[in-house]
C-alpha cells in the first residue's frame, strides 16, 4: 500500500529487496567504491544469509552487482557472515569473513578476486585453505566471529588482525592474530584489549585517527602509532546492540591497546549513534583521504510490516576521519589534561555530502521562533521529482552557546493539517540551552513517541548530551529521507539516527518544522537553512535476473 512504498528511502542505500544486515569488506578499487553486504535472497527477515554487492563512483549513486558470495560450501553453509577486506602494498585484495559451518560454529575464511581485472569485482573465489582459522581454546565455537581489516605491525613488519570474541566470565574481548600471507595465522597470547561486562563483541573495528587540528584527513589503516596518531576501537555490543568506540593507544611491540580514559572504555563510555545503528565498519578512501563510516541502519517497526513491505534495513556512509573537529578548536584527547573535562568528545562522524543532493539553495523565513511558536519550513515531500519522486530534507541550525538561553527548538517533521500543532508528527530534536562553563551538555532528544499513529513499532525515546566547548556555536544538521532521519549536533559529535513509520505525514504531506516550546523567550538562531534534496539513482545490474 501507499504508506508502505513511501517508506522506501531516496538517497540511502537499500536493496531491491528482502532483509539487509551488515555492512561487509568496504573498499575502493580502481575508481569503484565497492560496499558487500549481509543479504537474505529469500525474505525481509534475517536468514540463509549471502554478500550483496553494489558499487559507486561517489557512494551516492549506486549500482547493483549480482552476489558476491553465497553459501555453497561446508564451512559457510549456514551463512557467508561478516568480514572485512584488506588491500596490501602490492594491489592484492584479500577478504576474511566468517562463514557458519554445518555444525554452527564460526570459523574464519579468505577470499579473493577471481578476476583482478575486473574493477566490479563482480566474481570471488574462496580459498583452497579455508577454513584458515577455527576457533582456539577458550573461546566458544558460536562466539568468533568478523574479522577486521588487517593492519601492517611496524614492529615486526608483519599482517595483524582482530576478532571479537566473549570469555567465560562475560568480558567482551578481541584477539589478535599475526599473518604474514593470509593463510596461515599465530594467535598472539595477549589479548588487543577485554572489557569485563561487556559480552560478545561483534564487528569489531580498528583503526588510527589523527589528533593533528589542521589534518582533515584520514589514515590508512596501517598508519603507525606515534606522535598525532591515536586509535578507535569500536565494538557492537550483541547485548545491547550499539556500537561502542574509544580513542586510546595502540603499542605494537605488545599488541594491545589501552583506552586514553578508562571511564568511558569501549562498550561502557561512548557511542557512534544513540539512536538506531549498529554493525558498522569502516575503510579508508585513498581519492578523498578520508576514513568512511558504514552503518547498518535496521528497521524499528514490526517483522509483519518488513513481510508486507518486502524489504527490511538501509546502509549509510559517514565521513568517519576526525579525531577533532573539523576547523575549530581541536577537542583535547580524552583525558589528556589542559583542563578540559575528560569526555570532550571527538567529532567522528560527520554528515554525508548530501549537499550534491540539494536541488534548491537553502530556503529560511526568520531566524527567530517565538515563544511556543513554530517555524514551518520546506517540504520534506521532496519537491524535486527530476527521478521519479523527491528526496528529503536538509536542516541545518546554528546558535551562539552564549544566546541559549532556556529555549526549546524542536525541528520535527509534521502533517500538514492547519492545525498549530502537528497531529502524526515525527520525531522531534530537543535542544534545551542551560548550559553553563566550559562544556555545556546540550540534550539531544528525538522523540518517537508522537511519530505515528501507527501502534505496532519501537517508539522509544532516544537520547544523549551534546558537548559544546567554550567558544563554539551550537550547530545541528539534520537529514530526513522518508522513513529515516538522522540528527547530527556539532558537526558529529553526538549523532542520533532514527526509524519513523508515519501513517497520516506522508507523500504531499510531510513537512519540517521548528518548534519552539520554551517556558517564556524566543529562540533566535543564527542561521536556520533548509534544503529539499533529490533522490539517489540506485539501480539494478543490467541482466540480473
Ligand atoms: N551479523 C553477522 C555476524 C555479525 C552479526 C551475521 C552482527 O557475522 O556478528 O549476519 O550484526
Amino acid at each position: 500500500n501507499a504508506m508502505l512504498a513511501w517508506q522506501r528511502t531516496a538517497f540511502h542505500f537499500q536493496p531491491q529487496k528482502n532483509w539487509m544486515n551488515d555492512p561487509n569488506g568496504p573498499l575502493y578499487y580502481k575508481g569503484w567504491y565497492h560496499l558487500f553486504y549481509q543479504w537474505n535472497p529469500d525474505g525481509a527477515v534475517w536468514g540463509n544469509i549471502t554478500w550483496g554487492h553494489a558499487v559507486s563512483r561517489d557512494l551516492l549513486h549506486w549500482l547493483h552487482l549480482p552476489l558476491a558470495m553465497v553459501p555453497d560450501h561446508w564451512y559457510d553453509i549456514n551463512g557467508v557472515w561478516t568480514g572485512s577486506a584488506t588491500q596490501l602494498p602490492d594491489g592484492r585484495i584479500v577478504m576474511l569473513y566468517t562463514g557458519s559451518t554445518e555444525d554452527g560454529a564460526q570459523v574464519q575464511l579468505l577470499a579473493e578476486p577471481a578476476d583482478p581485472s575486473d574493477p566490479l569485482l563482480r566474481r570471488w573465489a574462496k580459498s583452497e585453505a579455508n577454513p584458515v582459522l577455527v576457533p582456539p581454546p577458550g573461546i566458544g565455537l558460536t562466539d568468533f566471529r568478523d574479522p577486521t581489516t588487517a593492519w601492517l605491525n611496524p614492529a615486526d613488519k608483519a599482517w595483524r588482525i582482530t576478532i571479537g570474541s566473549k570469555n567465560q566470565e562475560h568480558a567482551g574481548l578481541a584477539l589478535v592474530y599475526r599473518t604474514e600471507d593470509f593463510l596461515h595465522y599465530d594467535l598472539l597470547p595477549t589479548l588487543l584489549h577485554v572489557v569485563q561486562g561487556t559480552g560478545m563483541w561483534e564487528c569489531v573495528d580498528f583503526y588510527p585517527v589523527s589528533t593533528e587540528p589542521a589534518a582533515g584527513v584520514g589514515l590508512d589503516t596501517s598508519t603507525a602509532p606515534g606522535a598525532g596518531v591515536k586509535h578507535v576501537l569500536k565494538t557492537s555490543l550483541d547485548d545491547d546492540r550499539n556500537d561502542y568506540y574509544a580513542i586510546g593507544t595502540y603499542d605494537p611491540a605488545t599488541d594491545r591497546w589501552a583506552p586514553d580514559d578508562a571511564a568511558i572504555d569501549v562498550g561502557i563510555g561512548l557511542r557512534y549513534d544513540y539512536g538506531k545503528f549498529y554493525a558498522s565498519k569502516t575503510f579508508y578512501d585513498p581519492v578523498g583521504r578520508r576514513r568512511v563510516l558504514w552503518g547498518w541502519i535496521g528497521e524499528s517497526d514490526s517483522e509483519r510490516a518488513d513481510i508486507l513491505k518486502g524489504w527490511a534495513s538501509l546502509q549509510v556512509p559517514e565521513d568517519g576521519s576526525h579525531g577533532h573537529q573539523d576547523g575549530q578548536q581541536p577537542a583535547p584527547m580524552a583525558g589528556g589534561g589542559g583542563g578540559e573535562p575528560p569526555n570532550a568528545r571527538q567529532a567522528l562522524r560527520r554528515p554525508r555530502p548530501a549537499a550534491r543532493l540539494r536541488c534548491a539553495p537553502g530556503r529560511r523565513q526568520s531566524n527567530t521562533v517565538g515563544h511556543r511558536g513554530g517555524l514551518p519550513g520546506a517540504g520534506g515531500r521532496g519537491g524535486c521529482r527530476g527521478r521519479g519522486g523527491g528526496g528529503g530534507s536538509a536542516v541545518q541550525l546554528q546558535r551562539e552557546r552564549r544566546r541559549c538561553g532556556a529555549g526549546l527548538a524542536r525541528p520535527v517533521r509534521a502533517a500538514r493539517a492547519g492545525r498549530r500543532r502537528p497531529v502524526g508528527a515525527d520525531r522531534r530534536l530537543l535542544l534545551p540551552g542551560q548550559g553553563r562553563g566550559r562544556q555545556a551538555q546540550h540534550p539531544l532528544l528525538p522523540r518517537r513517541l508522537q511519530s505515528s499513529k501507527a501502534n505496532d513499532l519501537v517508539k522509544a525515546v532516544y537520547g544523549s548530551l551534546v558537548p559544546v566547548l567554550d567558544g563554539e556555536d551550537l550547530s545541528v544538521r539534520i537529514l530526513v529521507d522518508h522513513s529515516i532521519v538522522e540528527s547530527f549536533a556539532q558537526g558529529g559529535r553526538t549523532c542520533i539516527t532514527s526509524r519513523v513509520y508515519p501513517t497520516k505525514a506522508i507523500y504531499d504531506s510531510a513537512r519540517v518544522f521548528l518548534f519552539n516550546n520554551a517556558t517564556n523567550v524566543n529562540v533566535t538562531a543564527k542561521s536556520i537553512k533548509i534544503w529539499e534534496l533529490n533522490s539517489a539513482y540506485i539501480r539494478p545490474y543490467p541482466d540480473s535476473s
